[in-house]
């Protein structure tokens, strides 16, 4: 049974392969020790019947800024891999995709020094839905505030998107599910709100939104920097402030934003209904706005889109 829509072909290392045929050693060195980054990001179907990748250049460039911390540094630029996912998404014949490139230390020798180990880059592409489930973007979702501490930004860095940062993300997203909950929210190590298992946080209060700052060790998301330009053309203040969690609970409106689950309205924290428990009006305009611009309707924030 697959979990995911498989697809003809997945980059990888400049060649498009057979999905099949796109695996690793066991003893690759970033299965044994998470030396590993990627990215996560979207193209979508246009308005005129064409398809747009959001932000792909920005996206391959946050990869890179992520391996290069790790001390890996890629073997194509940001530019060829922008070219390479082009290339894959219409090789595949997709007009919608979430759009996963990783880069990795591969096989050769253990031990926790990466360096004398290859360094792998893959792409792949399939249709995904939001990540919180279609119905959420309407109604939004129930979250608790995870027992985990989110990861210190002085031992896994938020700024590095590593595969090492998401098994805090796992730890917490699997403890809100079994909790019956749709997502978790992290604290930082100081207390403050940081931001959902894979999702930037904002809450508006009185027509102002309120995001956590990046020192507060959240990922510098892409969806996030795009919602923050987009409220101030729409003439909303946004802040980024640090937060406290009963900061959420006093909230009109909470929601998540992210390249996976896009604009995801929060309707409950820890039981505590925010607002009206449903998706408020700031966070309908704003996915309204989003969701245009995605489409390709708001030729306004054309410097987005990458035509496929
Ligand atoms: N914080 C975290 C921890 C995070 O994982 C993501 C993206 C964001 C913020 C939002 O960043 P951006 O996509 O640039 O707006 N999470 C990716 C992976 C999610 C997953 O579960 O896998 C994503 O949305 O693609």
């Amino acid at each position: 049974m697959a979990g995911m829509q498989e697809q003809e072909f997945i980059w990888k290392n400049g060649e498009l392969i057979p999905w099949k045929d796109a695996t690793v050693h066991v003893l690759s060195h970033a299965l044994h020790y998470g030396t590993a980054v990627f990215e996560g990001a979207r193209c979508y179907e246009t308005a005129d019947g064409g398809s747009e990748c959001f932000r792909l250049l920005e996206h391959m460039q946050r990869l890179e800024r992520s391996a290069n911390m790790i001390m890996m540094p890629l073997p194509y630029s940001a530019e060829e891999l922008a070219e390479a996912t082009i290339r894959l998404i219409k090789a595949c014949g997709l007009s919608r995709a979430y759009i996963r490139p990783i880069a990795f230390r591969g096989y050769n020798m253990l031990g926790v020094n990466p360096s004398a180990n290859p360094i792998e880059v893959a792409i792949a592409a399939w249709p995904w839905d939001s990540y919180l489930g279609p119905e959420a973007i309407e109604k939004g979702i129930d979250v608790e505030i995870s027992s985990w501490r989110q990861r210190s930004p002085n031992a896994t860095p938020g700024a590095i998107k590593s595969s090492a940062s998401y098994l805090n993300s796992g730890l917490a997203n699997m403890e809100a599910i079994g909790n019956g909950f749709g997502e978790a929210i992290l604290l930082n190590e100081a207390g403050m709100v940081a931001e959902g298992s894979g999702e930037n946080l904002f809450a508006v209060r009185r027509g102002v939104l309120t995001t956590p700052p990046l020192s507060d060790g959240v990922l510098e998301g892409l969806t996030r920097a795009s919602l923050i330009e987009l409220a101030h053309d729409l003439g909303y203040e946004v802040r980024e402030a640090s937060m406290v969690r009963s900061d959420l609970y006093v909230a009109d409106e909470v929601f998540f934003s992210g390249s996976a689950a896009e604009l995801t309205p929060i309707s409950h924290i820890d039981r505590r209904q925010i607002g009206a428990g449903r998706r408020g009006p700031v966070t309908k305009q704003l996915q309204e706005a989003f969701f245009d611009i995605v489409q390709g309707k708001n030729s306004k924030y054309d410097k987005w889109l990458t035509r496929i």
